[in-house]
C-alpha cells in the first residue's frame, strides 16, 4: 500500500513514522508512506494557502486550488481520496479493514478553521472523522488513521492471527491481561490464569470480555 499525506506541517509526520512497528514497516519498504507539504502549491512570496471565509465569519478556510493540485500531483489509479474532518463518518473498526484494501490513500489534512467545501464535494471519495471532537488540524486523525490501517496491510504487523482474534475485530471488548508478579501490592493475578487449565482460561478470559462488554460498551452487543 502507498499513503500519500497533504500537509502544512510535514514535520508533525516525522517521530511516529520513524517509531515502532509502523517505521520499521516504512523503512522495509512495506508500506510507502509520503508527506507531502502543501505549501508547495501555494500562492505568492509566502506560499499562502488560506483566505476569508465568503459570507464572514471568524478565521481563515483552506483555498481549494493548492489542495487540488497537490492530490492530482500524487494521485494513482486507482486511488482513494480521503479528507480528515470533524464532518466524516466515524471511523471505527470495520472502516479501519475496509482502507487497510485500497492500493493508494491519499490524505488531506486541512487546518484553520476549515477547507473550502469543493475539496469534500469534488476531489475526495471519502470523508473520515476519528471521533466527535474537535482537533486543531488533520494531521494527527491522518496518524491514527495511518496507525490503525497499516496494522491491517499485510506483512505490517507480522503477527496475522493475532489480528483477527483482537476484540473489535470479534465485535466485543478484550479480556483482562496479567503478568508478573503474581502478586503485587496484595493484588493477586486471577487464580485460573496461573493453574495450567487451557481450557479453563479460555472459558474465563471469553465470560471476562463478554462482561467488561456489557459493563463498560453495551452498544457494541
Ligand atoms: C482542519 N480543524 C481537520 C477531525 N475527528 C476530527 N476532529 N477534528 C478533526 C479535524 C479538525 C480540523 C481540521 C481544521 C480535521
Amino acid at each position: 500500500m502507498r499513503i500519500d499525506v497533504i500537509t502544512i506541517f510535514p514535520e508533525l509526520f516525522d517521530a511516529p513514522l520513524r517509531t515502532s512497528l509502523l517505521g520499521k514497516a516504512v523503512a522495509a519498504g512495506r508500506l510507502q508512506i509520503e508527506v507531502h507539504d502543501l505549501r508547495e502549491h501555494g500562492f505568492g512570496k509566502h506560499r499562502s494557502v488560506d483566505d476569508e471565509p465568503y459570507g464572514g465569519g471568524a478565521g481563515m478556510v483552506m483555498r481549494p486550488e493548492p489542495i487540488f493540485a497537490a492530490v492530482e500531483e500524487v494521485a494513482a489509479d486507482p486511488t482513494h481520496v480521503v479528507l480528515l474532518s470533524p464532518r466524516g463518518r466515524r471511523l471505527d473498526h470495520s472502516v479501519v479493514t475496509e482502507l487497510a484494501g485500497k492500493e493508494q490513500l491519499v490524505l488531506i489534512c486541512g487546518r484553520y478553521e476549515g477547507v473550502d467545501e469543493r475539496v469534500s464535494t469534488h476531489l475526495a471519495d471519502d470523508e473520515i472523522s476519528i471521533g466527535d471532537y474537535v482537533m486543531a488540524g488533520g494531521e494527527l486523525p491522518a496518524l491514527v488513521l495511518i496507525e490503525a490501517v497499516s496494522r491491517y496491510v499485510p506483512g505490517v504487523l507480522g503477527n496475522a492471527e493475532s489480528l483477527g482474534a483482537e476484540s473489535h475485530a470479534q465485535g466485543s471488548l478484550e479480556y483482562p491481561q496479567y503478568t508478573r508478579p503474581a502478586d503485587f501490592r496484595g493484588w493477586k493475578v486471577p487464580e485460573v490464569l496461573l493453574s495450567g487449565d487451557h481450557a479453563a482460561v479460555e472459558d474465563w478470559r471469553r465470560e471476562e470480555a463478554e462482561r467488561a462488554t456489557r459493563e463498560r460498551r453495551p452498544d457494541l452487543l
